[in-house]
Order: C-alpha cells, then structure tokens, then sequence
C-alpha cells in the first residue's frame, strides 16, 4: 500500500548503492569491501523481512565475511529450517542489491511480491534475528540491517549480537521449532550431550592414546571467543585457545582455518614447539573446523587433517553404532538405516575412496554448503563436508524417531547393553551436531568425544588413510564467468576445447587429477590438481592454471 511505499521510498534514499559496483548473492551471500555495502546490507534487511512474511516465520540475518579479510564483510540469510537462503530467491537479492535508485527498487519489490503472493496481513507480523561477527565494521552494517526491516511495516528485529554463523543459524532452527533459543540454550545443548557421549566412552584401561591437550587457533575472531566461554565449562578437556582475538592479532591474518587449510603451515601465535600436540584452527565465523600437527623437527610444515578426515572418523564412529544396533536381530523394532557421505570436488581422492571401501555411499556435489546440505538432507544419516572443514551430520525426522523407539524399546529390555549405549550415543550425536549447518564448535567437540571413544592419538586418526598430494592455486581472469562447469563442477564445458586440454595435461601424470571453476566469493578461477607426487600436483596445477590464462 502507499504507507509501505513511501516508507521505503523514504529510508531507501539514505542507502544509496555505490556507483558501478554489481553485487551477487554468491556461495555465501553477499560479500565485498565493508566499505561499500551499507545499501546490500540495508535491502537484504528488506529481503531478510519480505522471507519472514513470505514463511510465516523467523529468519537469519548474519553479518560475517568468514575467512576473508577483515576489512571485508558479508550478509547471508538464514531460512526457517536454519539452512541457506532457498536458491530460488537468489535471482531476487540480485535485482534487489543492485537497483539504482529509491523508485526502482520499490517497483521491483511490488512486482515481487505480488507474483510470489507475499502475505502483508498474514497471522505472524515478520520477525529477524541478527548476528554478526566480530568485524570492527559490523557495527555500523548491523544498523543498515535493521532500517532495512524496519522499512518493512510491522517487522520486528532482534538483535543477537556477536555470534558465531552456526550460532544464529541455530537459534533461528530452534525458534521456529518452538524450542528456547538463546546463547545459553545453544551452549546447553552443546555440552549436555558432550556429556551424555563422555559418558558413555568404553573403558579400555591403559590403551587410550589420545593426547591430554588440545590447542585451538581462534583465527582472531569471534570462535576462540565462544570457545573460550565453553571451556571453562568443560573440565574433561584440556584446551587452549590461541588467537582468540584479545592479544591484538588480526583477524584471518596468518591465522585461522582457511590460512591452515590452504597453505599448511602453523599458524601466527604458535611457535615451532608444539611438535606432536594436537592443534585445530577454526575460520573467522567459526563454521570450518580443521585439524593439524606438527611433525618434529620441522620448520612451519603441518600435517593438515582436514574436513575429508574429520568426514572420515565421524563416519568410522557413526558405522560402529549402527552395527551394533544392527546385531540386536531379536529386537521386534529393525531398521537398515542409509548412511551417505557427501564430498565436492575438493575432496582428496584418497578420502572418497577410504569412504567407499567402509561401505558407505559417497556423493559429489557442486561447492557451496546449500548444494552438499541438500544431498546430505537424502539420507537416514547424510555426513557433508568440504575438504576445506565445512560441514555436519544431517539425521532424517523418520530414523530419529525409530532410534527414539528403539531407545525406549531397550530401556525395557537392554537397560546398560551395548545397543543401549549405541542408541544413546547416536541420540547424543543428533543433539551435539548442529543440524542447521556446519559448526566448528560442536565438532570440534564431537572430534574430541571420538577420539577419547576409540583411544586414537591424532597420529591414529590421521593414518585412516593418506592424502594424495594435492596443489590448490586461483587465477585473477576478466571474466570468470567465461568459465562454466558441469558434474558437480568436475567438467569445464566453456570456454570451448579447455577441458581436452586440461585432460591432456592430466593424463601426463599418475593418478592425476585437475578441475578448474569460477569461485563463488571472489572474482578468480580456481585450480585444483592432485598426483601421486607435490611435484607432480605443482606442475599439473601450473599447466592447468596456464590454460586459464
Ligand atoms: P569459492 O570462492 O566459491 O571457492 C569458498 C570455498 C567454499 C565455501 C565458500 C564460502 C574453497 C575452494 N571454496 O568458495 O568451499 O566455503 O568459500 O565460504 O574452499
Ligand atoms: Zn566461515
């Protein structure tokens, strides 16, 4: 109606969107120079508004640009169910962050939201919760964000302030389920069924190999802060935290998972005497989780255990509970449950071929968390991660409710069986694991409470299999939509004749293999090559990212 109109009309004019830059809702959302986002920011508070009324429930709004340079920053919608925000609304945020002026924007959102018949006097008035991390320019973004909704007549916004990304997409998935959702509802769950899965760790007397001390890189950033707040919760863990941002380092400078992951060296703030400890980084939002050592006697070297190996041992421990569960053949109440993996691209070879030979389904999914969510979302128990330490373990609403029967099934029957423990167990795993998205809080925690269960030092959990050597590099091109790919991004169809000879290059080399895509978040094209040899990785790399050039 006109109200709406001239409202938004009227608090548009104060966000103008800078001259000559075109944005795009990207892999993560929108993500640029901090510098020139208060328009984005301000009309995805819009957009953020517009989904809660379309849902008839409470979305996410998260101000983060992850890994990335701190003078950056990012906005990403959290929908309903605290996954990514549905693609189909994608093309919209486009139009939105870039319409020119107050009066167009207003007329691609009428148009808008009549054809998707968007309800202004539905029963919920529309409701956002806001976070954001720790960014000194979130402030001042958190305050576009919420002129934004209040453009919208009627839109409520709540501010969560610092927050971890999974947090909020957390707290949103709770909210709309009913259930409490605060900080402390979060950490609560968290260590609640930490507890219940410590609890249940077999005693295998002396043979536990898992070293006592843990020592975690905060990447300068709002992680190693939460984690510090859990820790002191968490008397059976040793843990220190490294970079969490109050001894004055920069955030994701030299530090954090993305910097571990990409260049495998130790991080800034650890010196070279950590030789055998067991160390994990996390990313700047604190959605990536890695692992690493470092080997003795070797100058910044690590030894990277990354997403694909943390895939791995959950999928190793979650295997083990379901064939327990399995050998109870006299139960009434059976059920052969599907447990899937979901890999990109990125996936060392040698880690979808260790999750084959377990037994497991493996699928290949195009890079972005929304496309392996989805794949995951199609198993009993679906296990996603990116290599780069992105990802969770999705449950079906239909198994978690057999196991919950089967839980009480043996609660008569079984009480203190080993079945008994399986169920329990997997109930803990469903309650520790964030189900909205990937968090590197709770697996972290999850790592931990395996570990201790298989009596595995980090040089055990690492030799499940071994990486084959692998060479990541990006290439800055014009135009990095020239490039488009297909089979989950494993192909180059455009431009033409580049993927024969990316595949002649390939083939000069053992066990080689190499893919090129445009980046989702910056404006590169990204390389991948891995070989039997670093050598041979290197120069497949280079050759492959020649041909971009
Ligand atoms: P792009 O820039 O599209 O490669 C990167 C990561 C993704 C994902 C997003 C979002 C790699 C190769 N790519 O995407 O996996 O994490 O950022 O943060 O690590
Ligand atoms: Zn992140």
């Amino acid at each position: 109606n006109e109200d709406q109109k001239s409202l938004i009309l009227k608090s548009s004019s104060h966000f103008p969107p800078p001259p000559g830059v075109k944005l795009s809702y990207g892999t993560a959302g929108f993500r640029a120079d901090a510098s020139i986002l208060q328009s984005t920011v301000y009309r995805v508070g819009i957009l953020a508004a517009l989904r809660s009324l379309k849902t008839q429930c409470v979305i996410g709004l998260m101000i983060t640009a992850s890994h990335n340079k701190v003078t950056d920053n990012g906005v990403k919608i959290a929908d309903p169910s605290g996954g990514m925000l549905s693609q189909d609304w994608e093309p919209f945020s486009d139009q939105l962050a870039n319409e020119p002026d107050p009066q167009s924007l207003v007329s691609l959102i009428e148009e808008f939201v009549k054809k998707e018949r968007i309800p202004f006097n539905g029963k919920h008035p529309a409701e956002v919760l806001l976070g954001r991390d720790t960014r000194p320019s979130g402030e001042s973004l958190l305050e576009a964000a919420k002129q934004g909704i209040s453009a919208v007549v009627g839109a409520v916004a709540h501010d969560m302030g610092i927050l971890t990304t999974p947090q909020l997409h957390w707290m949103v998935r709770a909210r709309n389920k009913g259930l409490k959702a605060t900080e402390s509802d979060y950490f609560e769950q968290l260590l609640s069924s930490f507890r219940c899965l410590m609890n249940l760790i077999p005693d295998r007397g002396t043979s536990n190999e898992t070293e006592d001390k843990l020592i975690v890189d905060g990447a300068n950033g709002v992680g190693g802060e939460k984690l510090e707040v859990i820790k002191e919760k968490l008397n059976e863990l040793d843990i220190e935290v490294r970079n969490s941002g109050k001894e004055g380092g920069v955030l994701n400078e030299g530090v954090g998972a993305d910097f571990v992951q990409k260049e495998k060296v130790v991080p800034h703030g650890f010196g070279s005497n950590h030789a055998g400890i067991r160390c994990a980084s996390l990313d700047g939002d604190a959605d990536r989780l890695v692992y690493f050592l470092v080997p003795p006697n070797n100058c910044s070297k690590i030894d990277l255990v990354d997403g694909d190996k943390i895939l791995s041992l959950f999928a190793v421990f979650i295997k083990e509970q379901l064939s327990i569960l399995e050998e109870d053949t006299k139960g009434s109440n059976n059920y052969k449950a599907r447990l899937g993996a979901v890999q990109t691209a990125y996936a060392n070879g040698a880690s979808t071929y260790y999750l084959r030979h377990l037994g497991l389904e493996v699928a290949l999914a195009p890079t972005g968390v929304k496309f392996l969510h989805e794949k995951a979302a199609q198993y009993d128990i679906g296990i996603y991660f990116e290599a780069n330490g992105h990802g969770t373990i999705l449950f079906s609403e239909r198994f978690l409710s057999w196991l919950e029967d089967k839980n009480q099934e043996l609660s008569s029957t079984h009480e203190g069986s080993e079945q008994k423990k399986a169920a329990l167990r997997l109930l803990a795993v469903s309650k520790l694991i964030n189900q909205a998205v990937g968090d590197a809080l709770s697996g972290l925690l999850l790592v931990e409470t395996i570990l201790r269960h298989m009596g595995w030092s980090i040089h055990q959990w690492n030799a499940l299999y071994q990486d084959l050597p692998s060479r990541q590099l990006k290439v800055k091109v014009g135009d990095r939509t020239a490039v488009v790919t297909a089979n989950a991004e494993t192909v180059a169809v455009k431009p033409p004749g580049i993927q024969e000879a990316i595949n002649v290059e390939t083939a000069k080399y053992p066990n080689g293999r190499s893919f090129i895509r445009p980046s989702g978040t910056e404006d590169v094209v990204r390389v991948y090559a891995e070989a039997s040899t670093q050598e041979a990785a290197d120069k497949l790399a280079n050759s492959v990212a020649e041909l971009v050039d």
